[in-house]
């Protein structure tokens, strides 16, 4: 007989975790308190956007290995795979978290496994999840185990990442991170290691805490070449030609839900050690300023048009959670320019900012701003921009498309000239 899976939340990461579950034999419910998102998912359709999983959720539910419902059932195996938003004060929120864990108690038998697969801030494995099942009456560890396991994918690649990558499992006891090995291993290829689960909880937040320090580290190298007419692009781009060396890409912020909200939880709970982390989270944040300065000194300010490309927090993605295009919009707005924006990838249901088509985005505009690397970028008509716009001006703060048209003027991000 097959093991069965209750995964609540079915969101970004519990979604596709759900459908690799089911396709690697499990019979899997998965638990939303959203009745749209769980009536699409037992139709065979998906509400996020993410490569090639609408298909494998279409064959899972198809084949009745994968139902959605808004309760919990019974189950060998229970993951939380639920948000961990940031509060206002910019601590981490893991009612849901909570939530989620009391929901399942009226479910669990004796040898059960519950992993958490959420973010959380260190330690709340052994000072809040693991106190729910014992204040039942559970022995953790010994009749009920229980593990912290965070994913490691990356948005556009999830399912293939979940098979491939290699993982980090964190027990409550060894016991525990032996059951939950179990579980991964039925269908993850990568290596799968075992720790426990404060350590786990911290090496979650640490990944993506060293990339949010590398991004500043050369969104501040932007900055400082800016000041001293250096080309930062070059200065990368050699710099990298080091063998120890990988700088990485400079932008116009950092969004999406984990690297721009990850290394507050490091923060809160050791706020006066954690001071390059907090510098570089400052960094990230002030990047929408310096795009905002840039293109008030290429558009003189007043009514003048603006084009925006891309308002989510990633090419080719239509996320726009923490997205760094979406604070940029609100402050051209504030400044008194028209704005326009164009993304392919993000519907209009999930933003508050009017979308436009292509067209009708670069209309009249001065100024055409690149703040997402979707693909479709690459392939825009260069004639219909000169034609279009009133002054075909291109200011791209990825880096991400090249133009071969004289009559354009493009401005990348790092390189001189700026203006
Ligand atoms: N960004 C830059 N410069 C870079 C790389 C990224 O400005 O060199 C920006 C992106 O444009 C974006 C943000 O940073 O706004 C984050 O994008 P991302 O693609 O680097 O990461 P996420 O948030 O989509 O996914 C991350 C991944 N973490 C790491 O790479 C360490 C993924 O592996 C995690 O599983 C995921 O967070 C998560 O769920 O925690």
């Amino acid at each position: 007989m097959s093991k069965s899976l209750c995964i609540i939340g079915l969101g970004y990461i519990g979604l596709p975790t759900a459908a690799v579950f089911a396709k690697a034999g499990w019979d899997v419910t998965g638990v939303d308190i959203n009745p749209l998102v769980v009536e699409k998912i037992n139709q065979g359709n998906i509400h996020i956007e993410e490569e090639g999983l609408e298909d494998v959720v279409k064959v899972a539910v198809g084949k009745k290995k994968l139902r959605a419902q808004l309760v919990p059932t019974f189950a060998d195996c229970f993951i939380i795979a639920v948000p961990t938003p940031i509060n206002k004060n910019y601590t981490a929120n893991i009612d849901y978290v909570l939530q989620a864990t009391k929901s399942i108690l009226p479910f669990i038998k004796d040898g059960n496994i519950v992993i958490i697969e959420s973010t959380i801030p260190p330690r709340t494995m052994d000072e809040q999840i693991m106190p729910i099942f014992q204040n039942e009456g559970w022995n953790v560890g010994e009749d009920l185990f229980l593990a912290y396991c965070p994913e490691r994918v990356l948005p556009g690649h999830i399912l293939a990442e979940l098979v491939e990558n290699s993982r980090i499992v964190g027990g409550i006891n060894e016991h525990s991170a032996m059951k939950a090995v179990d579980v991964y291993k039925t269908f993850v290829k990568g290596n799968i290691s075992i720790t426990s689960a404060v350590n786990a909880e911290m090496v979650k937040l640490m990944e993506n805490t060293y990339r949010d320090v590398n991004i500043a580290l050369v969104n501040e190298l932007v900055k400082i070449c800016d000041t001293l007419q250096i080309d930062a692009l070059e200065v990368i781009k050699f710099a990298n030609f080091h063998p120890r060396v990988n700088l990485h890409f400079p932008g116009p912020g950092v969004g999406g839900h984990c690297i721009a909200i990850d290394p507050y939880f490091i923060i809160e709970k050791a706020r006066e050690t954690s001071i390059l982390i907090s510098k570089a989270r400052e960094i990230n944040n002030s990047m929408p300023y310096f795009v905002v300065e840039k293109v008030k000194r290429l558009v003189p300010k007043g009514d003048s048009k603006i084009a925006v490309f891309g308002l989510s927090y990633k090419g080719n993605n239509g996320d726009v959670r923490e997205s760094p295009a979406v604070i940029i919009v609100k402050m051209l707005q504030k400044e008194g320019y028209q704005v326009a924006v164009y993304d392919p990838h993000v519907e209009q249901s999930h933003t508050e900012i009017k979308l436009s088509a292509f067209e009708a985005a670069i209309d009249d505009a001065e100024c055409l701003l690149i703040l997402t690397d979707h693909k479709e970028f690459n392939t825009i008509s260069e004639k219909e921009i000169v034609y279009l716009m009133k002054s075909p001006v291109i200011f791209d703060t990825r880096n991400c498309i090249s133009i071969k048209n004289s009559q354009i003027t493009y401005y990348s991000y790092g390189q001189l000239p700026y203006y």
